[in-house]
């Protein structure tokens, strides 16, 4: 007894090794995640005619438009539509007073007076943003931007248009107190998320750093401070809570000295453009690991004013980065025992999807050769060798992920049965692994699966 038991410690002792040098390290170069369209574009007011230019040729994910409720560029949104139908348009309508006191729903409503008539007319403009960089410091502030949000979104709904929520300034608000996670603010902010999630609306975010775009970033968390602050948003607050799934657009980022009390220094102040853009596509690294984000609009091209952040000099190397050829994988991934299919993750190459609850997923990629792989908790992986072509959508059919490795090593075998024995019964289960089919309870449909599979291995087949 002794031995053996001295058995299963070396043994768990291996697998904790083996699983802590196969974990990734650090932040995956730019080079690794070169496989998805990039998120990047332009956020612009249109003075010129390289922004139309740039959307007819890159066909980015999103493109942001800001001008007062007189200007030009609300007469483009149509044609933007048309040369690129998937780009997805927010609208923000500037004004130069934005007030946060007295009723929130009645400011909403003036804010609809205000902006009624270009939103109108507009129906190319997929999502509005109401106040920019609202004050959020404190828990009444952000209680008030809220209540704000919850009006103007459904507003819009009333008037069939969708809502960009939130438009926080870089590092706001605040997601730390006494060196540990603070919940306090964001927590304010979550009926507004749920509001915006019920109508089909976004959540939008400002990112920017100096001097240098990844300053405040820790590559062995792959999260910032500053630029990548969304990720610990998401890890810390909305995925625990059940909102890991909310759109995010970055709606402004780039350089800004402001940062580091330079004010209205943009990029020409710290950065050659070949260094700028190197910069920006380490960010758009990041942005494609994270199936949330929609896209990522750059601080600013044709917007007057902004001489020090305009990106005119760099829209010939943009256009062709965001330009670049891209393929479709796709497929389905049954989990056995399960309903619901959702929460699979297929990875291709650098880039990973989640299943939806029918199990479909669909992967854009560059032209080239992909292990595709398939992993799940509680599953044995499956993994398929396939090439695309430039535009081609290759559909990989259908797999079965074979249930039952509860400890996740890529064997069923007396370790699995183990776990579910020891939980067998519970409900909710005591060890959450044991819940193979996730049905909350540790009963005979999870032993079966353990049963069924019982000396299998990883991979799963892929007919
Ligand atoms: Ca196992
Ligand atoms: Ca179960």
């Amino acid at each position: 007894m002794r031995q053996l038991k001295n058995v299963v410690v070396v043994i768990s002792i291996f697998i904790i090794l083996a699983s802590v040098f196969l974990l990734p390290i650090g932040l995956p170069e730019v080079a690794r995640a070169s496989g998805e369209k990039s998120k990047l574009s332009i956020h612009t007011s249109f003075d010129g005619g390289l922004s139309m230019s740039f959307i007819e040729t890159a066909k980015p994910t999103v493109v942001k438009l800001l001008g007062g409720p007189g200007d030009n560029c609300w007469s483009l949104a149509a044609e933007i539509k048309q040369k690129s139908p998937s780009t997805l348009i927010i609208g923000r309508i500037y004004f130069s007073d934005e007030p946060t006191d007295g009723d929130a729903a009645r400011r909403a409503s003036e804010w609809w007076d205000r902006c009624r008539d270009v939103i109108e007319n507009c129906p190319a403009v997929d999502y509005w943003e109401g106040y920019n960089e609202p004050p959020v410091g404190t828990v009444e502030q952000m209680r008030w931007i809220a209540q704000f949000e919850i009006a103007r979104i459904r507003i819009l709904a009333d008037h069939g248009r969708k809502a960009c929520i939130g438009s926080f300034s870089t590092g706001c608000p605040e997601i730390v107190q006494d060196g540990r996670p603070y919940d306090g603010i964001w927590r304010e902010f979550y009926s507004a998320i749920d509001e915006a999630n019920a109508h089909g609306g976004v959540l939008g975010l400002h990112e920017y750093s100096a001097p240098t775009m990844n300053d405040g970033f820790d590559s062995a968390s792959g999260e910032g401070w500053l630029t990548g602050r969304y990720r610990k948003v998401y890890r810390w607050f909305l995925e625990p809570t059940g909102r890991g799934h909310t759109p995010l657009i970055i709606t402004e980022c780039g350089i800004d000295g402001g940062v580091i009390g330079r004010p209205n220094e943009g990029w020409k102040g710290f950065a050659t453009k070949e260094q700028y853009f190197e910069q920006l596509k380490w960010y758009d690294g990041l942005l494609k690991q994270d199936y949330y984000v929609l896209g990522a609009t750059i601080f600013c091209l044709e917007i007057p004013n902004w001489q020090s952040f305009d990106i005119a000099e760099l829209m010939p190397e943009l256009t062709r980065y965001v330009a670049g050829g891209v393929s479709t994988i796709c497929g389905k991934v049954a989990l056995q025992g399960r309903s619901n299919h959702a929460g699979a993750t297929v990875t291709a190459g650098s880039v990973s999807v989640r299943t939806g609850s029918d199990g479909t997923f669909s992967i854009q990629v560059t032209p080239g050769t992909y292990e595709v792989r398939v992993t799940m908790p509680g599953y044995l992986y499956a993994t398929k060798s396939i090439s695309v072509s430039e535009g081609q959508t290759k559909d990989l059919g259908s797999v079965t992920l074979l249930g039952g490795d509860a400890n996740n090593d890529n064997v069923v075998n007396i370790f699995d049965l183990t776990i579910v024995g020891a939980a067998y019964g519970t409900s909710p289960p005591s060890d959450p692994r044991a819940d193979i089919n996730n049905d909350n309870i540790v009963n005979i449909f999870d032993l079966v699966l353990v049963g069924g599979n019982y000396n299998k291995r990883a991979p799963s087949p892929w007919p």
